[in-house]
């Protein structure tokens, strides 16, 4: 059976076959894996049959004791306390966090289920701690968000790759079989995986990753190596960008970030010397408090050279999660509706009202971004109950101290997921659904590439699918049946006839020709010879009205807190190979938890020695906001002013007890690249 992995935006191929009763995953060779996979793809089957997969819903008894019980008990007592929450406070006191591991039609159903069954403004998903920088800098500059507007297997003939925060030989494995040829410019603190295959590495100090980006602009403009009649076709505001850019001079450049000013210039000469070349940014350089600036200014750089629209060059963000661009565009983001359209545009909110036979005034507008839904969660002001669906924020959130006390103030908790996640055991009401190989539904990977995932085997009885449970509360909140299809098939239907003419028009895509094998990108409209959907964006024109490309203007600012006095060190946090995310998927497979058992800092040796540290010790990594207990790892090659965490481990693990909940003002998204901390020796119990 071909379907696709669980777990990250490559959406790498793979073959379930079911032997002695079990699901065997093996690669496919399909275009981004070419017959690869990382040891999480292989091991993803494991998931479906752990020991402590929900099997049964789960409500909190007197004492506080989660216990099983019924569906019909489990949904009953959700409706009815969502409609005494509703009576009492209003419909915005319901709020609903989502995912962007959902499939297209889930993420679909969870956005109509909370404008429509629930009434509620407060919906939004993980995928604000995810792409939202990279989206907006996407849209400002080029008119539409597709993180790749190409597909992976172009990189492969390219000459020159810069890759700005991302370690894809640890996030996407099988992507480096596409980057085996290309010469990689790695930006980045530590030398990570993907840097030790690097020809050049610049290590920034975190959090300044805009004034580098100015930097390198600078050296494009004033080395005459910009490509002026690219910019004279395709762009406008080159002028003001430019007079900006002239006041990041190198020395300077190196002053704030570290990186020595012949690095500087080695980069933006390769960039240049390269017929093809690429510039793709990652998590390190978006997951900052002025993420969408950063974005903008890598992107004005890649305009500089002339490499977005062209034929074997470009820009792209590597979007991260399984249905990350999908999830995007469907209508779980707070200021969304489905076809990537603004919930504040009325053409849009009378489109897809239409679609969803409600007047437009019934819905409501934006709501609140994920961090700012879930600190203002049991306040004064906040909602009083939240569904989750797809997300483990316990873990996952910044300032996960603060945001587990919020999700304890609720008066109603109510998670959706197929394992007891940190976040589900601190749940009113626990609903088991179904997981990937048990399910069929559609993806859009990285490329904008819309995938079919298939069911290869029964679910364990008991469970649901998210969309029945989309189903039946909607029911017992006194909508029609009809309104929430269970069939995924029926969703996609809707959800193409409410993404028509939308900027992520997905009318023309059916479940017919995805099963046919046919390459679908979208923007694929529907038309009468059928559309063969857009592998390659912006070659003739970019999405703005006028064709044009966006510079926009950027200043380099500090990160929202600086390293001094007793917090010396800056401490970022990212991924380890071997586990996804929160951990609550791949910490209950034995051969992951066997690579990568438990929490972990790096740190430079004269940092370590300086705490009375040595390899292996315990240490408490202390912010403004917490402390963090984990093992230390000495790694030389690490800038000796920063730490780094993994995030995916839970209790007082947890990194993100650590992180800056500073939000982006444009895009909400939190500071977790960048935090002022101390480490000092743990002789605690472990
Ligand atoms: N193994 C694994 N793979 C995954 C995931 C996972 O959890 N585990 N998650 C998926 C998801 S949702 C995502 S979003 C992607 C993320 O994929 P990546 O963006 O590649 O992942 P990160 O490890 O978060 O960050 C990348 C690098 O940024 C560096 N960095 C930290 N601070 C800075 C900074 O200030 N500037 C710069 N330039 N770099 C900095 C870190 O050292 C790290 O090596 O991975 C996807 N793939
Ligand atoms: N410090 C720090 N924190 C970070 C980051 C970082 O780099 N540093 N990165 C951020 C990023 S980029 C991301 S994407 C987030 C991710 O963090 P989370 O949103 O917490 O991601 P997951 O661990 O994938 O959580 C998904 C949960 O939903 C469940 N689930 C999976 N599929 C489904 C489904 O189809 N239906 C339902 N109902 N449940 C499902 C899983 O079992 C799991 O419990 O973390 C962010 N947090
Ligand atoms: S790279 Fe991503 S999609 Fe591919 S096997 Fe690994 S986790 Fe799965
Ligand atoms: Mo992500």
């Amino acid at each position: 059976m071909p379907t696709h992995c669980p777990y990250c935006a490559l959406q790498c191929g793979t073959r379930l076959a079911l032997r002695d009763g079990a699901v065997r995953v093996e690669a496919d060779d399909f275009p981004v894996n070419l017959g690869g996979l990382c040891r999480k793809g292989w091991t993803a089957a494991e998931v479906l049959t752990v020991p402590d997969r929900l099997r049964r819903p789960r409500i909190r008894a007197a004492g506080g004791r989660q216990v099983d019980t019924d569906w019909d008990t489990a949904l009953d007592t959700v409706a009815s306390r969502l409609r005494a929450i509703r009576r009492t406070h209003g419909a915005d006191a319901v709020a609903v966090l989502g995912g962007g591991g959902l499939t297209n039609e889930k993420a679909y159903l969870l956005g109509k289920f909370a404008r429509v069954a629930l009434g509620t403004s407060q919906i939004d998903y993980n995928g604000r701690f995810c792409m939202s920088s990279a989206a907006a800098a996407g849209n400002a500059a080029f008119g539409v968000d597709r993180g790749l507007p190409f597909p992976v297997t172009d990189l492969g003939r390219a000459d020159v790759v810069m890759l700005a925060g991302a370690n894809v030989a640890e996030t996407m494995p099988p992507l480096m079989r596409h980057l085996a040829t290309p010469k990689l410019i790695v930006i980045d603190p530590r030398r990570s995986r993907t840097a030790e295959r690097a020809a050049l590495h610049l290590q920034p100090r975190p959090g300044t990753d805009l004034a580098l980006a100015l930097g390198l602009a600078h050296i494009a403009i004033v080395d005459d190596l910009t490509d002026r009649a690219y910019l004279r076709a395709r762009t406008a505001g080159y002028e003001q960008f430019a007079k900006r850019a002239l006041t990041w001079w190198p020395e300077r450049v190196e002053r704030v970030t570290g990186v020595p000013v012949r690095d500087q210039r080695a980069a933006v000469r390769m960039m240049r010397a390269a017929t093809r070349a690429y510039l793709l940014t990652g998590r390190g350089a978006e997951q900052h408090s002025k993420g969408v600036d950063t974005v903008a200014a890598f992107i004005n750089l890649a305009l500089l050279l002339g490499l977005p629209g062209r034929e074997g060059s470009g820009y792209g963000c590597l979007t991260g999660q399984g249905n990350g661009q999908g999830g995007r565009e469907h209508g779980q983001k707070a200021d969304q509706l489905p076809g990537y359209r603004m919930i504040t545009d009325p053409r849009a909110r009378e489109h897809v009202a239409g679609v969803w036979g409600v007047p437009p005034e019934a819905l409501p507008g934006p709501g609140r971004g994920a961090y700012e839904l879930l600190d203002a969660l049991g306040t004064e002001s906040g909602p009083r109950a939240l569904l989750v669906f797809g997300t483990n924020p316990a873990v996952s959130a910044p300032r996960a101290g603060h945001v587990a006390d919020r999700l304890a103030a609720l008066d109603l908790l109510v998670v959706a997921d197929f394992v007891p996640s940190e976040t589900a055991t601190l749940a009113h009401v626990v609903l088991p659904v179904t997981q990937w190989a048990e399910e069929e539904g559609t993806m859009t990977n990285l490329e904008g590439r819309v995938l079919r995932r298939r069911r290869a085997v029964a679910p364990p009885p008991g469970v649901r699918s998210d969309l029945r449970v989309l189903h039946d509360l909607a029911v017992r909140l006194g909508e029609p049946p009809e309104r929430y299809p269970t069939d995924p098939r029926d969703v996609f239907d809707e959800l193409r006839r409410a993404s028509r003419g939308g900027r992520a028009d997905y009318s023309g895509i059916s479940y017919e020709r995805l099963d046919a094998g046919e390459a679908l990108h979208w923007p694929c409209p529907e038309t009468p010879g059928g559309h063969p959907g857009t592998p390659r964006l912006f070659l003739d024109r970019f999405t703005h009205p006028d064709g044009r490309a966006r510079f926009v203007d950027v200043d380099h600012r500090p990160p929202a807190e600086e390293a001094g006095g007793d917090r010396p060190l800056y401490a970022t946090t990212g991924r380890v190979l071997g586990h996804y995310q929160s951990g609550a998927q791949t910490r209950r497979v034995a051969e992951l938890r066997r690579s990568d058992p438990e929490p972990f800092v790096e740190m430079h040796p004269d940092t370590a020695a300086g705490a009375g540290l040595a390899d292996g010790d315990w240490a408490r990594v202390s912010s403004a906001r917490g402390t963090a207990v984990a093992r230390v790892r000495v790694v030389p090659t690490l800038r000796a002013d920063t730490v780094f965490l993994p995030f995916h481990f839970p209790g007082a693990g947890r990194a993100n007890l650590l992180t800056n909940p500073a939000l982006d003002p444009v895009s909400g998204m939190p500071e977790f690249k960048v935090c002022a901390v101390r480490v000092r020796a743990y002789r605690g119990p472990t």
